[in-house]
């Protein structure tokens, strides 16, 4: 059997890469298969780190950063984006509706309305109260693989052997409001290029962006690296690079054109998951640190 269609995503995304995975299987593109994959996550209210539900900044206000990328090599995405629980469909909206590749805050709405989508409070009940549980310390310190450990990234491969690939989320968990991460950066928080594959990362958002990590996966992958490969010399870099973020986590999954996964991440306790061929797996990631 062949290494596609598949669908593989961050952590243990089961239900996101069923959905992606079983579309594939029934022939969707890479593209339509990617969108309805996250929505799932985005929709999840037990996620505490993407869409509906998502954890507030210290201020308490929701906003949330979203990417996706087609085959063909376009780009859409938005930044602090409020008060809209599908932020990937927005972003696939300025992709194929304006001439632009990112919107920020008040157009995204803006445009977001406009288009049709209708604002809703996605601040829970619980996400308030834990939030404001925190503002009785106000300490800023990200609890590895736990308080920020739910942004989706997924990359899927259909039939046709075309790649395509979004990323969703609220961003760390009381980050500073008007903070935006890597995951809506085209080439930090996901990178494709149907020649040659797809990255997607999740963690310190920051240590991300500073190395364009996805974009470099993919560049070390079109030099001949297998994904797995490319992955942890991502990580080994940023690392090298700022031995401080050895405290966090980062961790990448990548795929080649031959549908060949890969993974690596800082911390041990990171997963990926996959469906292909009808089966839905999840896979602990290789890590630096045992
Ligand atoms: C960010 N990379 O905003 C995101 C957070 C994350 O799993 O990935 N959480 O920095």
């Amino acid at each position: 059997i062949k290494n596609y269609p598949v669908a593989v995503a961050t952590w243990n995304f089961q239900n996101a890469t069923k959905m992606a995975g079983t579309m594939l299987s029934n022939g969707a593109t890479a593209l339509d298969a990617v969108e309805k994959g996250v929505m799932v996550e985005e929709a999840n209210l037990k996620n505490t780190t993407v869409g509906n539900g998502g954890a507030p900044d210290r201020d308490g206000n929701v906003t949330l950063d979203a990417c996706i990328m087609s085959p063909a090599g376009d780009a859409g995405a938005v930044v602090y984006l409020k008060e809209i629980e599908h932020p990937v469909s927005v972003a696939r909206r300025v992709m194929e509706k304006t001439p632009h590749v990112m919107l920020a805050g008040e157009g995204a709405l803006q445009f977001a309305i406009q288009e049709g989508f209708q604002k809703k409070n996605l601040l829970t009940e619980e996400s308030e109260k834990a939030w404001k549980k925190w503002l009785e310390h106000k300490e800023y310190k990200p609890i590895i693989n736990i308080e920020n450990h739910d942004t989706i990234g997924m990359l899927c491969m259909d039939e046709n052997g075309d790649i395509a690939a979004a990323c969703t989320t609220s961003g760390l968990s009381y980050k500073m409001n008007g903070r935006v991460g890597d995951s809506p950066i085209i080439g930090a928080g996901l990178f494709i290029d149907n020649e040659v594959g797809g990255a997607v990362g999740t963690g310190m958002g920051e240590a991300i962006m500073k190395s364009v990590g996805s974009f470099l996966i993919v560049e070390l992958m079109r030099n001949g690296m297998s994904p797995q490969e490319a992955c942890k010399e991502t990580v080994m870099r940023t690392i090298r690079k700022d031995p401080k973020y050895k405290k966090f986590q980062v961790a990448y999954v990548a795929m080649n054109k031959q549908g060949e996964i890969g993974s690596y991440c800082i911390h041990k306790g990171f997963s990926y998951a996959k469906f292909h061929n009808g089966e839905s797996s999840d896979n602990l990631s290789e890590s630096y640190l045992k």
